[in-house]
């Protein structure tokens, strides 16, 4: 089985070549407020009540108004709490965004409770819920690097891996970007994006 799957056989001779290229053109890293963002979904760094909080959940709660809210008690009614790593969706009330994809990370626990594959789960079933959706514009914060105290750079690393990896086996996922609120996070996925990061 090719580890590039979806790819015509002749992108599959110039890999890993191809592969840059398709990135170059995919993921974008952003510096601001991702509440600002018009597209067809942003991601929401919740917690598993889903009824809002601090941090960027408390900013898109706020500036999405309470339309976001009533979607969560609603979900939360039908399927119970959201559990790390897992994902849900919203609508985006009054944000320039259609939609709200709200995931858990997980709490950093010193690397003792597989914080990394609870991480990289909450990249990959948000892309799951996005394509479900028909979402081909989607932007993520720096899940769990906040109140939740995630080291920063391993977390860009999990984030930037699990979407690559995503990406790879998906075509109709147009555009991810990384939206770093913080001046710490952007030069970290700077780094580790590196020259196929593009600036808006
Ligand atoms: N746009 C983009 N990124 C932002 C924004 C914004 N407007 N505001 C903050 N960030 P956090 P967590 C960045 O704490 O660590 C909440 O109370 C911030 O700089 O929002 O996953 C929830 O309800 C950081 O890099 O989320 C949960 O209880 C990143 O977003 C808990 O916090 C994540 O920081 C979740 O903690």
């Amino acid at each position: 089985m090719s580890i590039v799957p979806h790819l015509p056989n002749v992108a599959l001779l110039f890999y890993p070549f191809t592969i840059f290229v398709l990135m170059n053109e995919r993921i974008s890293l952003v510096r601001g407020d991702i509440t600002k963002m018009q597209l067809d979904a942003i991601v929401n760094a919740a917690n598993s009540s889903l009824m809002g909080g601090g941090g960027v959940d408390g900013a898109i709660h706020r500036i999405g108004g309470p339309a976001i809210l009533e979607e969560c008690k609603i979900i939360v009614m039908r399927q119970g709490s959201c559990r790390t790593g897992e994902a849900v969706i919203t609508t985006a009330g009054n944000l320039p965004a259609k939609f709200v994809i709200h995931t858990v990370g997980p709490v950093w626990n010193g690397g003792k409770s597989n914080e990394a594959l609870k991480l990289a789960n909450c990249y990959k079933n948000s892309l799951l819920l996005a394509v479900e959706n028909n979402v081909s514009t989607i932007a993520f914060p720096n899940i769990s690097t906040g109140i939740y105290g995630y080291p920063k750079k391993d977390a860009a690393e999990t984030a930037v891996e699990a979407v690559t990896l995503f990406l790879q086996s998906d075509l109709s996922i147009k555009k991810v970007h990384f939206v770093c609120f913080d001046e710490e996070n952007y030069f970290i996925y700077q780094n580790i994006i590196g020259s196929y990061a593009i600036d808006p």
